[in-house]
């Protein structure tokens, strides 16, 4: 690993699922509760928004309830203590790669702790609930939404995320199923690029063969432990 300068993290659900927040696509995972059409799509939305308005404050609550794990503090201490180019781009829509204290972060699918006013375009930071239509600090419009990038719409910072990967020496995987794209390409891009590819996940993602090396266990066990080796 002495060849390794820059690198670039994809973190999903898998990471923050020993903290007790759930994931979408195990057992008893959030999409099982909820058709993915009718809470995670702007279509959804528009047809029931109460629905959705309150699966978001659900999971807005839960997750100010949570504490990071140790895989958000390994990754933390790798940001603290990389001197290269390092970062985390995450999937997830909670605050616990931050609150573990990692700066370096993107996130891609947008998060729970913004909410987004429809009618002004601003975005602000929220903790409480949106169910009631409380008005837009900004503009005062009762039109907010999550800050979530729902299935159709289109990631955040996408060219941010490609120009990081040009210059990686290394992406790694950790907690994602590889099920939604583009992030679940991106492995399928690192290679292109002749980039060496880390999986670190529970089990085999669907994109498993493309990556170099997959280490399977708990995010708290196989991240700390890779953290170690890469700083040892
Ligand atoms: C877009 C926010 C156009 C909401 C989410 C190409 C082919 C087919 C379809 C498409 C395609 N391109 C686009 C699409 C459509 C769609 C898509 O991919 N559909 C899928 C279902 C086929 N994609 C989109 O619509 C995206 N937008 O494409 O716009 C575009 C395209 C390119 C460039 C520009 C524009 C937008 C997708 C974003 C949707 N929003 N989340 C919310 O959170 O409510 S998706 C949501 O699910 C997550 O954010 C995450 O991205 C995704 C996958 O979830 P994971 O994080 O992987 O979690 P999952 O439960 O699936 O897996 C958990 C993993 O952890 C498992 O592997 C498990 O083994 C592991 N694990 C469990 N416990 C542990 C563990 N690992 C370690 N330790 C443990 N303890």
């Amino acid at each position: 690993m002495t060849d390794i300068r820059n690198i670039v993290i994809l973190t999903g659900a898998g990471v923050s699922a020993e903290s007790g927040i759930d994931t979408f696509r195990d057992a008893g995972g959030l999409w099982e509760q909820h058709k993915v059409e009718d809470v995670a799509t702007p279509e959804g939305f528009a047809r029931d928004p109460d629905l959705v308005l309150r699966f978001y404050d659900m999971r807005r609550e839960a997750i100010q309830a949570k504490q990071p794990n140790a895989a958000h503090e390994a990754l933390a201490r790798l940001d603290r203590e990389w001197d290269g180019e390092l970062l985390i781009v995450t999937q997830n829509v909670d605050d616990l790669h931050e609150r573990a204290g990692a700066k370096r972060t993107l996130h891609m699918h947008g998060t729970h702790l913004n909410a987004w006013c429809t009618a002004c375009d601003a975005r602000t930071r929220w903790t409480g609930p949106l169910i009631d239509r409380p008005e837009c600090p900004k503009c005062g419009a009762r039109s907010l939404r999550p800050d979530v990038v729902w299935f159709g719409e289109m990631p955040y910072e996408m060219d941010r995320i490609y120009a990081a990967l040009r210059q990686a020496d290394l992406f790694v995987s950790i907690g994602t199923s590889g099920a939604v794209y583009p992030a679940a390409g991106f492995v399928r891009d690192a290679r292109e690029l002749r980039i060496r590819t880390l999986e670190l996940n529970l089990e085999p993602s669907q994109g498993s063969r493309w990556f170099h090396e997959s280490r399977h266990g708990p995010a708290t066990q196989v991240v700390p432990q890779w953290v170690e080796e890469l700083l040892g």
